[in-house]
């Protein structure tokens, strides 16, 4: 009971009360940046497995990085788009590729 101002027995204190969070949860865009060295099939092979992309929008991706130095993989919220980013940068690392991911708001 005690949990709501009264506006009938204030004591004279004013309460703003507090407007619900309606605000959706930001969304990332997760992002391949190009390199000098990485070879083009890898890119393509971790478009389609870590982003469950197609094989030819894989390519068109691969290509649009290589040519412009970055491009969209997919837009996820916060914690999605981390995953998948230190995913993509673990298995480049494994394979010693220097292939870079990472996230920008979208
Ligand atoms: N530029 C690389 C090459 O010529 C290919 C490449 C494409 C690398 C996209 C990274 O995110 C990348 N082998």
């Amino acid at each position: 009971m005690a949990d709501r101002p009264d506006p009938l027995h204030d004591d004279g204190v004013a309460v703003q009360e507090t407007r619900p969070e309606l605000k959706q949860p930001p969304l990332y865009n997760v992002v391949l940046l190009n390199d000098d060295y990485t070879p083009m099939e890898f890119v393509v092979h971790v478009l389609e497995q870590f982003f469950g992309l197609p094989r030819e929008q894989s390519v068109r991706i691969m290509l649009h990085v290589h040519t412009r130095g970055k491009g969209v993989c997919g837009c996820y919220s916060r914690e999605i788009a981390e995953t998948k980013a230190a995913q993509v940068n673990d298995y480049s690392r494994e394979n010693n590729h220097p292939l870079l991911c990472t996230m920008e708001r979208a």
